[in-house]
């Protein structure tokens, strides 16, 4: 008898109505939807900079970039819903803490390089993280990453050129590129998750070929990526420990604050109960919308 093993095995792609056990469907759900809610969290550390983009040109961007993650957001919760959960019941799980989002949105975003860094980084971290999602076994989550990876690959572009302008500018606006770098380099880093020897998910969702890669992979590949672009854009990576191993063929890196990833999946970091409590009250707010699309739908079918 074929198994669905076998199936994943022979890099068959699983849809919406084939059999699937119900623990590949339950770690679907919860990958899907943290990612999902980071999108739409992610919103919120560019959003409060679309008012104040230095000009009108770096505005359209900004606002066509912020835009994009709401997108992505609908693409996700879309996948989701393939697999028999209401989008309802996901925000519901994100707003009573049942569900995570990325730990990398709870930082604060003070000054304008930081949207820099963020696409840069951050951005720069989704797509070395997403594109093998590309591949992954659950057809709808596949073709979402498609096109996501693809407006990825600009959001990135853009805040590399933007970092690469002010790195380029006055001293004041050099180093307060270098500031946003310092900043955002190891929460970049801890976005691909707890060390392969913590990662609890990762052996069966690599076995089921949700993930394609481990956690430290994907890290050390991000990792090798940014070194050269760092030095075309003249700005220092704060880790005295980054040296090029000719014996790996790869970059070491410092050790991660562990403590301070674990915090903030805890809900301690700086900007946790900002972002949940601005999550929450832009819900409350859009109640009447959600209100109004019903009764128009349910006018529309009579
Ligand atoms: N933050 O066993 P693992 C973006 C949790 S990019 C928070 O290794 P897994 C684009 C994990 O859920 C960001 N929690 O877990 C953008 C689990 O918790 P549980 C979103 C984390 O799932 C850019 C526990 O730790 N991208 O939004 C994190 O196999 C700019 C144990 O971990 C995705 O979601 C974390 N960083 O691997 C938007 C990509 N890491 O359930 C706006 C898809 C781990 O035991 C602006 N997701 N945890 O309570 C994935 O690839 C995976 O879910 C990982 C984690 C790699 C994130």
């Amino acid at each position: 008898m074929v198994t669905f093993q076998d199936l994943i095995d022979a890099d068959e792609r699983v849809e919406p109505r084939d059999d699937m056990p119900e623990a590949y469907r339950t770690t679907l759900i919860r990958q899907i939807a943290q990612h999902a809610h980071s999108e739409i969290i992610g919103m919120q550390p560019e959003g409060s900079w679309i008012t104040r983009a230095p000009s009108l040109k770096r505005k359209a961007i900004l606002l066509a970039k912020v835009q994009d993650e709401a997108g992505h957001g609908l693409y996700l919760y879309g996948a989701a819903e393939t697999l028999g959960v209401a989008r309802e019941e996901l925000l519901d799980a994100l707003h009573d803490g049942r569900q995570r989002y990325s730990s990398i949105f709870n930082y604060p975003t003070p000054t304008w390089a930081d949207m820099g860094a963020i696409g840069w980084l951050v951005d720069g971290a989704a797509i070395v993280n997403q594109v093998p999602l590309c591949r992954c076994s659950y057809g709808p989550y596949a073709r979402a990453m498609v096109r996501i990876c693809k407006e990825e690959s600009f959001h990135q572009r853009q805040g590399y050129e933007l970092l690469h302008t002010l790195a380029h500018g006055t001293p004041e606006q050099k180093s307060m590129a270098q500031d946003a770098v310092d900043r955002w380099w190891w929460p970049s880093l801890m976005m691909f998750g707890p060390p392969d020897t913590e990662s609890t998910h990762s052996a069966q969702s690599m076995a089921w070929k949700i993930k394609r890669h481990s956690n430290d992979d994907l890290r050390q590949r991000f990792v090798d990526m940014c070194v050269p672009q760092a030095e075309i854009l003249g700005l220092t990576l704060p880790d005295p420990d980054l040296r090029w191993n000719a014996g790996r063929g790869h970059y070491d890196f410092g050790e991660i604050d562990w403590g301070e990833f674990k915090r903030v999946l805890a809900g301690d970091g700086p900007m946790n109960r900002e972002r949940m409590a601005h999550r929450k009250s832009a819900h409350d707010e859009g109640a009447w919308v959600r209100e109004a699309a019903r009764a128009y739908a349910a006018r529309s079918a009579r």
